[in-house]
């Protein structure tokens, strides 16, 4: 017999280590581990949601015949790591080997591959794009941008597609969406499910001093409720999830958004499946073009191509810091308080929920880090851990590559980065800001306004000769040669204050 390893993010009845072994003979194993639990410091929010998930599964498959070794982490026996676990249970079972899907981190992939058991790995077969797909798209290309990929996964998928062209002419309407903020938002966000209490009671004892608010606990914790939950969404949110898509609201913490990354990255609902669902709205004529081409665009698009692009860099990419940023990330990330309310709002949010929506995690805290000059591998650290959709093979293109720059430019053609005037026309922030979005120097000007020229001029002999940042350089080399020195000035000051720990 062997033994299947089914990890906290692989609960899909569909996963290529099930298919590929026999329920006669061989016998999962599934384990909550400290290794795992601790190797960043996870939102309690993110480890209930995995344990009570882990342990759904595992009453399912027990249902449909598998025997489980479970372990759960109060267990004596636990020997606090996967690897640990699937050593203990080979001997007791006397397994000749262990079958397991390959698993979304390269931490993991190497543990498991020095394992002293017969181990067979396989292809996660749960994206659209294999490796070996995303390996024949990438060859010979001297950019790897993502609308191309996404074309690519179009035609494979055949998802709006009418023939070989694409739905309505188009292969993408950002043009119609990103509005700035609605005065109303008229859908209710996520639905709730009742929580596992003997799973919250563990994970408040064990991880209560976690950054992160446990209770109420709310999130799905099996492919029934994610599929309520993205029926929920399809027939109220998305609609207009297009249309606000980047918009943010000191009231609205999920405005139109989904609410499924955790869902699909879990295993608990299929990407293909989701997009097959949302595309049957548009062409039952519940939802517009803009809206689903948009969606689906996220989810074939940047997703699978962020997959793509972990595993084509390898292991050190996480490492990488191209633009020799050595801050320490700041305390308001870990809930410091701050007088900058767009910060304040955002990771307020992400205690809470362990979630913000996509323009919250980009243009406000990752925006301000690489502003700010913080260490790549502090922000990636921050990012893994407080969002409980966080697993490295999705964050770590988002964060180091997309959101700091720190890959030099392998994801995004230029950095994003934003003075306040963004964030001012895409939210409610500003107008309950301590800081004045309009003040571009002085005692109330917004750190945004300052720290956005700041960079700019820091990193002038990397940038200036960007072609889409030339038009930056040349308002910048336009102003008063005072203006400039007072700007870099107060920059300087304020990132002092925050080095220093002062209120900011
Ligand atoms: P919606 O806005 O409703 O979008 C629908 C789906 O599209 C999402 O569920 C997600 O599966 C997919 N999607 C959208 N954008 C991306 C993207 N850039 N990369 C991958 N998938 C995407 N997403 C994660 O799943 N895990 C992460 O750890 C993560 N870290 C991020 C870090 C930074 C700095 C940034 C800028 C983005 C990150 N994202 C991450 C992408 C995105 O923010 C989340 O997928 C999204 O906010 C999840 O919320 P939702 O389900 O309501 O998404
Ligand atoms: C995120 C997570 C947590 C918090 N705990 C466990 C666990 O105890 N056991 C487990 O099998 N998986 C857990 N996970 C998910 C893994 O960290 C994830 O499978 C790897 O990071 C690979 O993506
Ligand atoms: Fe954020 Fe600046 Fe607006 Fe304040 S004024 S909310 S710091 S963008």
């Amino acid at each position: 017999m062997r033994l299947v390893l089914v990890l906290g993010d692989q609960l899909s009845a569909g996963l290529s280590a099930l298919l590929k072994t026999d329920k006669a003979t061989d016998v999962v194993v599934m384990a909550e581990v400290m290794g795992e639990a601790s190797y960043v410091p996870h939102h309690p929010k993110k480890i209930a949601f995995t344990f009570s998930a882990m342990r759904r599964f595992a009453e399912w498959l027990r249902g449909e015949g598998w025997q489980v070794a479970y372990t759960r982490l109060d267990d004596p026996e636990n020997t606090g790591s996967i690897t640990g676990e699937l050593i203990r249970r080979a001997s007791e079972y006397g397994a000749v080997g262990v079958v397991y899907t390959e698993p979304g981190e390269w931490r993991l992939i190497e543990a498991l591959a020095e394992m002293p058991l017969k181990t067979h790995c396989l292809p996660d077969t749960r994206f659209i794009a294999s490796h070996q797909e995303f390996e024949d798209w990438a060859k010979d290309r001297k950019q790897l941008r993502m609308e191309y990929f996404y074309r690519e996964m179009r035609r494979k998928t055949g998802l709006l597609m009418d023939g070989d062209q694409p739905e309505g002419g188009k292969w993408n309407y950002d043009h119609d969406n990103r509005k700035p903020a609605p005065d109303q938002v008229d859908f209710v966000g996520p639905l709730r499910f009742a929580a596992d209490e003997e799973v919250l009671d563990l994970v408040a004892k064990r991880f209560g001093d976690n950054f992160g608010k446990l209770r109420p606990f709310w999130f799905a914790t099996d492919t029934d409720q994610a599929q309520d939950q993205l029926s929920h969404w399809v027939e109220g949110g998305l609609l207009k999830f297009g249309d606000f898509q980047d918009a943010m609201l000191n009231e609205h913490r999920f405005l139109y958004h989904s609410l499924i990354s955790f869902y699909l990255n879990a295993g608990l609902l299929d990407p293909l499946d989701v997009c097959q669902q949302a595309e049957a709205a548009y062409r039952g004529g519940h939802a517009p073009l803009n809206a689903v081409e948009g969606f689906i665009r996220q989810i074939i698009g940047w997703r699978e191509y962020m997959r793509g692009i972990y595993f084509h860099e390898g292991p050190d990419y996480v490492g990488r810091n191209a633009l020799g940023h050595t801050r320490a990330l700041p305390a308001m990330y870990w809930g410091g308080e701050t007088k900058m309310n767009c910060m304040a709002k955002s990771v307020a949010q992400t205690h809470d929920e362990a979630y913000a929506h996509h323009i919250q995690r980009l243009m406000v805290t990752g925006n301000f880090a690489l502003l700010a000059g913080v260490h790549p591998a502090e922000v990636h650290e921050w990012y893994l851990a407080v969002y409980a959709d966080a697993y490295e093979w999705v964050e770590a293109p988002n964060v180091i590559g997309m959101s700091q720059f720190a890959d030099d430019g392998i994801i995004a053609s230029k950095p994003y980065i934003s003075s306040g005037n963004y964030i001012h026309k895409m939210s409610d922030y500003c107008g309950s800001c301590a800081y004045r979005v309009q003040d571009k120097t002085g005692e109330k000007a917004c750190p945004f306004n300052l720290l956005y020229w700041h960079f700019l001029d820091r990193h002038r002999a990397r940038f200036e000769g960007n072609p889409r940042m030339g038009n930056m350089y040349r308002v910048w080399d336009r102003m008063a040669d005072e203006r400039r020195e007072t700007v870099l000035r107060e920059a300087d000051a304020f990132l002092a204050k925050v080095d220093a720990g002062e209120l900011t």
